[in-house]
């Protein structure tokens, strides 16, 4: 399993060849930074455990915190879906976009390109082979064309053609990161204007292969345009696969897929639960695997059950709502009023609604290690998780 990792494996296992039952917190520490988890991040890690006889278990919650953030969700019943992929030049964002193309052709849904990354010829290029080779449509124009205007062509072509998936592509580099983020924001405004609500996912490509360097750019394109998830390539190639755990902690987003190869089928869907057990099993002897806090997917509600149902509080809840939440005062009310972002208020709204909580009904809970508040609905599943340092 997992064998696409294996590079970072064998590298963590460099450092740490005997498997044990419990690390000190100096070989996790040495562990974790070969395999590329950021600096700041190991720090973060390390000072939330206790003792000197780690366990699998408090390692996994750790990991698993680090890539909690709110998963993506598709809306329903939108034809076509746009997605809009966007990262620096050779992220992979061509050929993540063949891969794409065809986990939609192997699940029946039409698709069609649209060869947004006018800036270079080759892109142009580049993406017509993949169209070729997988038989679909593409809609492109010549180089230093619009790219806005080729995503509007590709979208009203889409809905001509009743496709179901528009995939568009982008430039990676301008002549300044002011002209790129200028030209993306276009493209995203033009993609509305098309079809209202697309691009209904903007996917940021990151390299794996730069590990943590690849940080600053990945957040100067969620600064550009908001990015929805993650996709991380060329895992397969590289040793530093632990930077997906500081990737996805910095940017605060999830990771959507990984990269594994070249060709159109190595792209699999991000598990977390796997990935990080399988990090796990090269460090720790398996005996405690499975019976982590968080070893089973969260109670989130799932949003598209009531997405039908009006909401009194579809804005979210008011300052003065959040406050009546228990146990909360002082400092750590500031700092929930600080982390509650738009996704949480609109979570708790709609659960709030569905099941006529009150809001004393909702816990603001610190877990073991105060590394993170789980909001925590009376029932005790967890509706929401905020790191302390956001
Ligand atoms: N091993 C491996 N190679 C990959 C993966 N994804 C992309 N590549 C390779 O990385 C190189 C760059 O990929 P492209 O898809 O052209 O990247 P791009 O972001 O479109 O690059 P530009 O169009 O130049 O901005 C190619 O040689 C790909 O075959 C992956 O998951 N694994
Ligand atoms: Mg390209």
């Amino acid at each position: 399993m997992l064998g696409w990792l294996s590079k970072t494996l064998s590298a963590i296992q460099g450092v740490a060849p005997n498997k044990q039952s419990t690390l000190t917190k100096e070989q996790l520490e040495e562990v974790l930074l070969e395999a590329d988890v950021e600096y700041d991040l190991v720090e973060i890690i390390l000072r939330e455990l206790h003792g000197d006889k780690i366990r699998r278990e408090q390692v996994r919650s750790k990991l698993l915190f680090t890539l909690s953030w709110a998963a993506y969700e598709s809306p329903q019943n939108i034809a076509p879906f746009v997605d809009l992929i966007v990262g620096v030049n050779g992220a992979g964002k061509t050929t993540t976009i063949s891969k794409l193309a065809k986990r939609s052709l192997n699940e029946g849904k039409s698709v069609l390109l649209g060869a947004s990354d006018t800036f270079r010829a080759a892109a142009i290029e580049q993406l017509g082979l993949w169209a070729k080779r997988l038989e679909i449509p593409i809609i492109a124009s010549k180089q230093g064309h619009d790219p806005s205007a080729v995503a509007f062509d590709a979208i009203e072509s889409a809905k001509a053609r009743g496709t179901d998936h528009v995939i568009i592509d982008t430039a990676g580099r301008l002549h300044t990161q002011k002209n790129l983020a200028n030209e993306l924001q276009k493209i995203v405004r033009i993609c509305d204007k098309a079809h209202s609500g697309a691009p209904h996912r903007k996917m940021l490509i990151i390299d794996g292969t730069q590990g943590n360097s690849a940080i600053a750019q990945a957040r100067a394109f969620h600064e550009m345009i908001d990015i929805d998830g993650i996709i991380v390539t060329k895992l397969d190639g590289t040793a530093k696969g632990g930077a997906v755990f500081s990737i996805a902690y910095a940017l605060r987003l999830p990771i959507l897929f990984v990269g594994v190869g070249e060709q159109p089928e190595d792209l699999i869907e991000f598990d977390k639960y796997a990935f990080v057990d399988g990090f796990l099993d090269a460090i720790f002897e398996s005996e405690n695997a499975g019976t982590a806090t968080f070893s089973s997917p969260q109670k989130v509600p799932n949003t598209q059950e009531q997405s039908s149902t009006p909401s009194p509080v579809q804005s979210g809840p008011t300052l003065e709502q959040i406050s009546r939440l228990h146990a909360i005062e002082g400092a750590d009310r500031t700092r929930l009023v600080a982390l509650l972002d738009s996704d949480g208020y609109s979570l708790l709204s709609r659960h709030f609604v569905r099941n006529k909580n009150t809001w004393d009904d909702f816990k603001l809970v610190p877990d073991e290690a105060s590394l993170y508040w789980e909001i925590r609905a009376r029932d005790g599943s967890v509706l929401k998780r905020y790191p302390l340092e956001a």
